[in-house]
């Protein structure tokens, strides 16, 4: 048959194997041999049952991504699917791992489905800026009911095993070893006698409908797409398995996929999903991990807690230290109180917050970090403190043992410089809240050893972190261009924009929320005491600040906040402050549009990108582009800052950062030359 796919005999039901790692991604040289195979057994009076099963760790995991934007080879799914549903014998789909978007679609072709109990289905295609293009949103309703579909598709979460029995999407569970299982189904199916009514010709969950509540489900998921088209297509390819036929539901929903698969923001989005797999390799063979087991966490502030919280999420067990008893208590009862706001929300049970707490030992003794095989500090930033708390380790801590600092800023050079073991030194820059924060910077300092960057790359994975390395420089790569993307914030209030305009401009592009908001959120102070640490003044913001305007922690900062609310709401007295100000500097307020607001801080936030690239404190733009999608907010619709680059057009980007260079005599407007050649060259590696 093929390398990809088998077919074997148990008695009178055959079994369907494909075998096509790592996922099982129905390429077409899956779905080749899977057609044949199909037609033969359909037509072959010595089969009873059909079981399509898949070898390796999981079911099909989704159609091969990797073949989009390219032309679509014969058979393509929908036809692989329609053939399934021509066979009157009962077809059996056998689902372990995960059974995801076109493979869930390939089992919704079948009459029936069985799960092994930890298996999870879903169809998580919005996630790519995709629909399910199989037939998923027209079947799926058809097993589950609309509203279920509807939230599972325009989701893309998926469901586990028994979820899935209890909403009639898999019609038996089972432990141990699924094939025989699969097959007695089948057999026993067999036995009983048909016919079999293929998933199309099942209307009954769809006829109990309430389109009135569907439409306002709908409505509601369509106010959080936050600009993104495919939740909107999902939900009107659902609303159409409720109001049309099957075939002109199918119909709209192939439409509606071919002009997802081709618009900019689903490449956008799939860009990403590669570009997170990519981030997550290193240079070279694989390397021997070192062992670890145990970590510790020196601080129990915000930072610190949250730390400890990751990786006890993950299953480790933390020693949390901290400087007295009474510091340690605070900082265990404020990880206790998070995990009782996650078993109130229903995120986490009572047994696993026990579990979880149960991994914390608590001391205020260095010599306890002993036995750990990480430690991580998130001490006060500063570098005098840092060196004290690794000079501390590097007495305490067990040779090979990893020694991490959560600095934002500091040079971890200059800290590893400070102790015996340089090559176990490393940054592990989190991001609050870091129990939360998908993002982790890895930065890997001249000295730090390949197979201790190598152990905290796959440590992240592990504790479900999404990892970038990243080399040293002031901010790393995030903070960085954050800096760059904020420096021209005080000159465009000055110069006539408001705060509410501003961010009006960057949720128009499609952020969560613009750079005024997002410091009143995080707290003006901690921006004012960096300032101050490194000599720069920030006019506005300073002034707020001298205020004790923090922002949402105090009621006002750019804006003003109802007793514990959190809506901005503008403040005449900041607006008549930077109107002040901006007298007082001779400037004339002046109408500002978004599109100069986008040119002045996201074209130096593309610019400062590309001069990381070339520093090579980044591997690649599309590491740049992870960072921002996932410890940022950049929208997903945009694939990151560098892959919007491409989008925008960095011929117009260089003319727009050269006009604003020539008028405002700032560097940050000096074009990278990287960006240049990108210009020239078309992308980021080919002007590399
Ligand atoms: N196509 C191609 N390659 C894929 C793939 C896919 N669908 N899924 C994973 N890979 C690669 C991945 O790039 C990596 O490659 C390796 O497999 C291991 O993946 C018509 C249109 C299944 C939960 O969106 O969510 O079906 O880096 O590191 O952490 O309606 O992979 O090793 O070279 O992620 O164990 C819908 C996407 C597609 C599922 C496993 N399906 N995949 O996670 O491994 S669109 C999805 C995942 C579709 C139809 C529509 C995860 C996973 P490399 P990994 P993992």
């Amino acid at each position: 048959m093929s390398d990809f796919l088998r077919v074997n005999r148990d008695g009178d039901v055959a079994i369907v194997t494909i075998d096509n790692p790592p996922v099982n991604a129905l390429s077409f040289h899956v779905r080749e041999p899977l057609m044949q195979a199909l037609v033969e057994l359909r037509d072959d009076a010595s089969v009873a049952a059909i079981v399509i099963a898949c070898a390796g760790r999981t079911f099909v995991a989704g159609a091969d991504i990797t073949e989009f934007g390219k032309p679509m080879q014969q058979p393509e799914l929908r036809a692989i699917v329609a053939t399934l549903e021509t066979i009157a014998k009962p077809t059996v789909a056998a689902i372990h791992g995960t059974a995801l978007g076109g493979g869930l679609e390939l089992a919704l072709g079948c009459h029936f489905r069985v799960a092994d109990a930890g298996a999870r289905l879903g169809l998580p295609e919005v996630k790519l800026g995709l629909l399910p293009g199989g037939g998923g949103t027209v079947r799926l309703p058809r097993l589950v009911g609309a509203l279920k579909a509807l939230k599972m598709i325009v989701s893309g979460a998926p469901i586990g095993a028994t979820e899935a029995h209890a909403a009639g999407l898999v019609d038996a569970v089972f432990e141990g070893d699924l094939t025989t299982h699969a097959v007695n189904f089948a057999r026993e199916i067999a036995r009983k006698g048909g016919p079999f009514t293929p998933v199309r010709d099942r209307d009954d969950r769809l006829r109990e409908t309430d389109l009135a509540a569907f439409d306002a489900e709908a409505a509601d998921l369509a106010k959080k797409a936050r600009g993104l088209e495919a939740p909107i297509a999902c939900a009107q390819a659902v609303r159409n398995a409720i109001t049309l036929p099957f075939d002109e539901a199918l119909v709209a929903e192939r439409a509606l996929f071919v002009k997802l698969v081709a618009s900019d923001q689903s490449r956008a989005q799939r860009h990403l999903f590669f570009a997170e797999r990519e981030a997550a390799k290193l240079p070279g063979k694989d390397i021997v991990k070192r062992r670890i087991a145990r970590v510790g966490v020196i601080g129990a502030g915000t930072m610190g807690g949250g730390i400890a919280m990751a990786f006890a999420n993950g299953g480790y067990p933390v020693t949390l230290l901290e400087t007295s008893h009474e510091a340690l208590q605070r900082g265990l009862a404020t990880i206790d109180k998070n995990y009782s706001v996650s078993v109130t929300r229903g995120s986490l049970t009572a047994d696993a917050k026990r579990e979880r707490l149960a991994q914390f030992e608590g001391s205020t003794d260095y010599a306890d970090l002993a036995d750990c095989d990480l430690i991580v500090e998130a001490v006060f930033e500063d570098m005098a403190v840092k060196k004290e708390v690794f000079g501390k380790l590097d007495a305490v801590a067990r040779p090979g043992a990893i020694l991490a600092t959560n600095t934002s800023y500091l040079d971890i050079n200059e800290i590893a410089a400070s102790v015996s073991r340089p090559q176990d030194v490393l940054g592990l820059h989190f991001f609050s809240p870091a129990n939360v924060m998908k993002l982790l910077e890895i930065v890997r300092a001249d000295k730090t050893a390949p197979d201790a960057l190598a152990t905290v790359v796959d440590l992240a994975r592990r504790i479900g972190k999404v990892a970038v390395v990243v080399g040293v420089c002031h901010g790393f790569v995030g903070n960085r261009m954050l800096a760059a993307r904020g420096s021209e914030s005080e000159a465009l209030l000055l110069e006539g924009a408001t705060p509410s305009q501003i961010d009006q401009a960057f949720t128009d592009f499609g952020w969560p929320m613009g750079p005024f908001q997002m410091g009143d959120l995080a707290g003006l102070d901690i921006g004012w005491r960096n300032r101050k640490a490194r000599g720069q003044t920030a006019v506005i913001a300073d002034t707020l600040c001298e205020q004790g305007r923090f922002g949402q922690k105090t009621g006002r900062g750019f804006y003003l906040y109802e007793a514990g609310a959190r809506t901005p709401v503008p403040d005449p007295e900041v607006e008549a402050l930077i109107r002040d100000k901006a007298a007082e500097k001779g400037i004339a307020p002046r109408a500002i549009s978004a599109e100069e607001i986008i040119e002045r801080t996201l074209y130096p936030l593309v610019n400062e990108g590309a001069k990381i690239l070339e520093e090579g404190i980044a591997a690649r733009a599309s590491d740049i582009d992870v960072v921002w999608v996932n410890g940022y907010g950049f929208p997903i619709g945009r694939g990151g800052p560098m892959f919007w680059a491409g989008l925008e057009g960095p011929a117009k980007i260089v003319e727009r950062l050269d006009y604003w260079h020539q008028r405002t005599g700032r560097d940050v407007f000096l074009v990278a030359p990287l960006l240049k050649r990108m210009a020239g060259a078309g992308s980021w590696e080919a002007g590399g």
